[in-house]
């Protein structure tokens, strides 16, 4: 087992990694820029380095300064938490040539799913559901057309490189597609350096459904069911949830199997998740591989009562997964709390935290790096806490969320906090049918 691990990130994470750390007798190393001088993870790590000035390209993001704190420290391995260096597989690849063990997959499996006609490709032969779509880049307007006639509008276009939305087009009849395709185009290379584009079939109105995998180094790979996160704003999740309220037992058996062999085709190593677009007629697509934890890791944690960051760190050690694949007892939903104003766009909220008094009680977990007297940097994200409720119904997790979110108290900045009240006592959010779209149409601005 390793001796001293090194928390590559901030926030909530780098204390939730730290926490499994000291459970599992292992020493932790922080990393820190000047704005998170007092945050929890600096307070609670063994030891706490300062990697350099605010901006993330200047200390989390900076790979020489990461591994310069890796040689004072003298860790054995580094944990990149998600974000920042986490699918950064040159940074994978330091940490190989320097004989640190990167907690996570290899170079080559962060490299294969981290360009999305590639990944599609792996997935499309190992036997995965993938979106019907062109098999390479389209390379002219006139193919691109001929692919858009072959798949039958409406189309998608997306960024090779992409993931996330950005440089993705929707293309409704063939006059909109140069416009579109000069658009996408020009997005994927300003925001990735790569404008390579690729053709979707536009499924209409699917919920984002998601299965949690555990590989280890020795080819074994179990699936942890499905969240849920169909709950998005402008590509950003706000809450996931496990089990999904449309997924039955025999369809989580047919796409956990999907996700293994997923897992399967690259030999995947350690925590991933395989995230598919699910269908108005159930049937189910492979959209991308994250090859990280992820932000709602937790509520895997809440319905099969594993911790995934132990897990991460075991395989990482060349230990054995002992576990048969497996499905949820409970019903776990997680809120996102960010450091936003929802009344006005959901603009982003910094500032000092005046009092803080996180809910707390039977099936209550809150993960977060604040307290009262903290200061809200404006340098990095805007989540602060993560609250997640656990019942054994989804019905029942529902009103305990409310119940908790009511406890919330946050005072110096604002909080999503009110629109997730007002999503618990939605009744379309209740009756658990509903798409992507859900929340274009749920306006907040009427109330305050
Ligand atoms: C799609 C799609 C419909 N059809 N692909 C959004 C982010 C990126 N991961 C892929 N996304 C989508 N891809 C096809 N062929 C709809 C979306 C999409 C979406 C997906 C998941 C969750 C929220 C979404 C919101 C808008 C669009």
């Amino acid at each position: 087992m390793f001796n001293k691990i090194l928390i590559a990130n901030r926030g909530e994470i780098a204390l939730r990694i730290i926490r499994t750390c000291k459970e599992m007798g292992i020493k932790t190393v922080a990393v820190y820029s000047t704005a998170d001088r007092e945050s929890l993870h600096v307070r609670f790590a063994d030891e706490a380095i300062c990697i350099g000035p605010p901006p993330s390209s200047e200390s989390y993001l900076s790979i020489p300064k990461i591994m310069a704190a890796v040689e004072i420290s003298n860790a054995d391995a580094i944990h990149p938490g998600y974000g920042f260096l986490a699918e950064n597989a040159d940074f994978a690849e330091v940490c190989q040539e320097y004989g640190i063990k990167f907690i996570g997959p290899t170079p080559e499996m962060i490299r294969k799913m981290g360009d999305k006609i590639t990944a599609k490709e792996t997935m499309r032969k190992a036997g995965v559901p993938v979106i019907p779509g062109s098999k390479d880049l389209i390379k002219s307007i006139t193919q691109g057309k001929k692919m858009a006639a072959e798949v039958g509008y409406p189309v998608i276009l997306k960024a090779t490189a992409g993931g996330g939305g950005k440089g993705m087009r929707i293309v409704r009849t063939e006059e909109e597609f140069e416009e579109n395709f000069d658009l996408a185009r020009n997005e994927a290379k300003s925001s990735f350096s790569n404008d390579g584009i690729y053709i979707e079939k536009f499924i209409e109105e699917p919920r984002h459904v998601e299965i949690q995998i555990l590989g280890d180094q020795y080819g074994k790979v179990i699936h942890m069911s499905e969240r849920d996160c169909t709950i998005q704003r402008r590509h950003q999740k706000l809450v996931e949830e496990s089990p999904s309220p449309v997924v039955n037992k025999t369809l989580r058996k047919k796409m956990g199997a999907s996700a293994i062999k997923a897992g399967k085709a690259i030999n995947y190593e350690g925590a991933g998740t395989v995230e598919f677009l699910l269908d108005i007629h159930g049937k189910y697509y492979f959209m991308e591989m994250n090859t990280r934890i992820q932000v709602e890791h937790t509520v895997t944690e809440e319905v099969t009562d594993r911790d995934l960051i132990k897990d991460q760190i075991r395989i990482a050690a060349g230990k054995k997964i002992e576990s048969k694949s497996l499905f949820p007892e409970m019903h776990a939903i997680e809120c996102r709390i960010n450091a936003e104003d929802v009344y006005h766009n959901f603009r982003p909220s910094p500032g000092g935290i005046k009092s803080f008094h996180s809910p707390k009680g039977h099936g209550v977990r809150v993960d977060t790096h604040v307290y009262a007297g903290y200061e809200i940097p404006p340098f990095y994200d805007s989540m602060i806490a993560k609250l997640i409720c656990r019942a054994h119904t989804r019905e029942e997790c529902i009103k305990k969320m409310e119940r908790a979110l009511e406890e919330f108290i946050v005072e110096g900045i604002q909080t999503t906090v009110p629109f997730h009240l007002k999503l618990m006592r939605d009744e379309r959010f209740n009756s658990g049918i509903y798409n992507t779209s859900f929340l274009e149409d749920f306006d907040m601005s009427a109330e305050e």
